[in-house]
């Protein structure tokens, strides 16, 4: 990542994944900067070996090949940057400021309206000496709120209009474009950072979080340099690398709020 960036943007109408189609492209030596649009994905991925879900026409469905040289501690503001540049586009084209739902979710209202993919391949070929090929994913609602369960919300819903989704991927390009610099010194990494902290709605918050053998309860109090989410819970600062985060309300205030 050196200068400013070229996007090379290539459509497609149907893929099984955006995400799974770069990741490919970036073995095969793909510069970093080339970015696949789908209308639909046979096979969207979310994290943790769930599926992404949009019918054709009603998301922006987009992945970026970055090829980053990072501590390895630093390559979780990847898909914040991304993340960000995603909400500053919201705010460009429809007006909506989504917050941001750790680790990369952008909700509006406690629904989510959009998540992020990060995945990374340190072995793909191409790139500076260092780097590592880093794709990072974005499901954005446009027309649709995504599947009844998820508790979801779209653009359009917030709106009350049809946004236009060739604007809202060229916004959000020239936002990721001006941002992507804060990957390349720490000073700009630590503001990063303390961005994502202020933004995050998950702080301040009670959470139950799953983790592979146990249930975390307890508040939200800080995000980690690495990234990790920091609980307060009965028996001290727990830090949770990976997980699914639900918030906890006390009993009579209303539904669980949906966070992802
Ligand atoms: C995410 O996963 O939120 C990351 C989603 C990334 C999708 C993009 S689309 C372009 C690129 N190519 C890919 O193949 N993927 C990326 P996660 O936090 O695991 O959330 C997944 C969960 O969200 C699912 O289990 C559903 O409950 C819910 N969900 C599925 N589709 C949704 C939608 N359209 N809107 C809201 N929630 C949804």
């Amino acid at each position: 990542m050196s200068g400013e960036v070229f996007w090379e943007v290539r459509h497609f109408a149907s893929l099984d994944s955006t995400n799974r189609y770069l990741l490919e492209e970036a073995r095969s030596g793909a510069p970093e900067g080339v970015v696949a649009v789908a209308e639909y994905q046979t096979a969207g991925r979310g994290r943790l070996g769930r599926s992404w879900e949009a019918p054709p026409g009603s998301s922006l469905l987009a992945s970026v090949l970055l090829r980053p040289v990072l501590p390895p501690v630093d390559l979780h503001l990847c898909p914040v940057v991304v993340a960000l540049a995603a909400a500053d586009a919201c705010g460009t084209v429809a007006g909506v400021v989504p917050g941001l739902k750790w680790p990369n979710d952008l909700v509006v209202g406690g629904r989510k309206l959009a998540g992020v993919l990060a995945e990374a391949d340190p072995g793909a070929a191409g790139g500076s000496p260092g780097s590592v090929a880093m794709v990072v994913g974005i499901g954005l609602n446009v027309e649709w709120p995504g599947p009844p369960e998820a508790e979801g919300t779209s653009l359009r819903e917030l709106t009350g209009r049809s946004v236009d989704r060739s604007e809202l991927l060229g916004e959000l390009l020239a936002a990721l474009g001006r941002r992507l610099p804060d990957l390349q010194d720490e000073q700009r990494r630590e503001r990063l950072l303390a961005e994502l902290v202020e933004r995050c709605v998950t702080l301040g918050q009670r959470v139950r979080v799953q983790v592979a053998t146990e249930t975390i309860e307890g508040t939200a109090t800080g995000i980690t340099d690495s990234g990790h989410l920091q609980v307060e819970t009965a028996g001290g600062v727990r830090e949770v690398a990976a997980g699914d985060v639900v918030l906890v309300r006390p009993p009579g205030t209303g539904p669980r709020e949906p966070l992802n």
